[in-house]
């Protein structure tokens, strides 16, 4: 016995990473149902071995239907999520619509699983922002440890990030910079992002921080403890995928660098590679493809008592987005929708 699963969005970065977690890691899914708008509508996309031709999210009935994971952008999110809960069928939604109401659990599995059973009020789970479910994976076993007062974080991000027209815009700069005549203005982003980095994701707020670092802090404290202060900076550079963070902790109490490291090694989901050497470190392109948050460059910060920094690297196509999200299905099928 199987879930009966829908995958909305099917057609984009994230729900084609979805379909291929779905099947790596052996979801067990009875049936699936690959949704697109109308204008991707019969597109075929890959389901391990097995393609799926898209069909109509604007007529889909998710009757019968127990689990739905939605990467579609908050406006078709705002019309069909609802109609999906309204049937019966669980919504594990990739956009920030959700984010934030108190009646949806915002989860990432590694931190905070028991908040799942909140998914009841309105039948929809949000998934974070890729910036921030890398982040609370690293901050989580530290500040069971020793308790995270302060957290200061630069994000450079991948220009996944901003979905398929912005890889194609940092191909297309690029190759025109090298191919006289191919000049690309820039479209996605505010500026040329080939060869440039772009301090500016999403919109800007009144006091003069953008949506994107707003996410980070009202996210963190959601999933991980409302009591964490988080300041971010989040910047746009030229990696196609991997967003990686420099992340400054002040904790309550003093946590020694080799414990951090200790603990961090056996924290779930993930990866620490640091070694004080030429290439001891992990760089984004080797994130690609991975499940892992990596951490590396682990080290006391001497102008703080109790100060640690560290580097996080991860796919945000996967432990972003599309990973998480599956984790979080399985989550709710393992305690929420027992089958068989
Ligand atoms: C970005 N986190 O990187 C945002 C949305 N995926 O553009």
């Amino acid at each position: 016995m199987g879930y009966r699963v829908v995958v909305a969005g099917a057609t984009g970065n994230v729900g084609r990473e979805m379909l291929n977690i779905l099947a790596e890691r052996e979801f067990p899914v009875e049936e699936i149902a690959a949704l697109a708008s109308r204008k991707s509508l019969g597109t075929e996309v890959s389901f391990g071995d097995k393609t799926l031709t898209t069909k109509d999210l604007d007529t889909f009935d998710f009757t019968g239907w127990d689990i739905a994971l939605f990467a579609v952008g908050s406006d078709a999110t705002k019309i069909y999520a609802p109609k999906a809960a309204a049937a019966g069928c669980v919504v594990i939604d990739n956009s920030s619509l959700y984010r934030y109401d108190p009646q949806v659990p915002l989860i990432v599995p590694e931190v905070n699983a028991d908040a799942i059973e909140g998914y009841k009020a309105k039948n929809i789970i949000a998934n974070p922002n890729c910036s921030t479910a890398q982040m609370v994976v690293a901050l989580k076993p530290l500040h069971d440890r020793a308790r995270i007062k302060r957290v200061v974080v630069s994000t450079y991000q991948s220009v996944s990030g901003a979905g398929k027209a912005g890889i194609d815009e940092l191909w297309n700069q690029t190759k025109g910079i090298y191919v006289p005549g191919q000049e690309v203005e820039p479209s996605k982003f505010t500026k040329q992002i080939a060869f440039n980095v772009i301090p500016h994701i999403d919109s800007f707020m009144e006091d003069g921080s953008t949506k994107e670092e707003w996410k980070m802090v009202a996210e963190t404290k959601k999933i991980l403890d409302p009591k964490v202060k988080v300041t971010a900076t989040c910047v746009r550079v030229p990696v196609f995928v991997g967003h990686s963070e420099a992340i400054n902790i002040e904790f309550e109490d003093f946590l020694d660098e080799e414990e951090a490291r200790d603990i961090l090694r056996e924290a779930p989901g993930v990866l620490v590679v640091d070694k004080r050497e030429a290439g001891g470190y992990i760089t984004p392109v080797e994130c690609v493809g991975d499940y892992a948050t990596y951490i590396s460059r682990i080290r006391q910060d001497s102008t703080l008592d109790n100060g640690l920094n560290l580097w996080c690297v991860s796919d945000n196509l996967r432990k972003g987005a599309a990973l998480n999200a599956v984790q979080i299905a399985e989550v709710l099928g393992n305690r929420c929708l027992k089958k068989g």
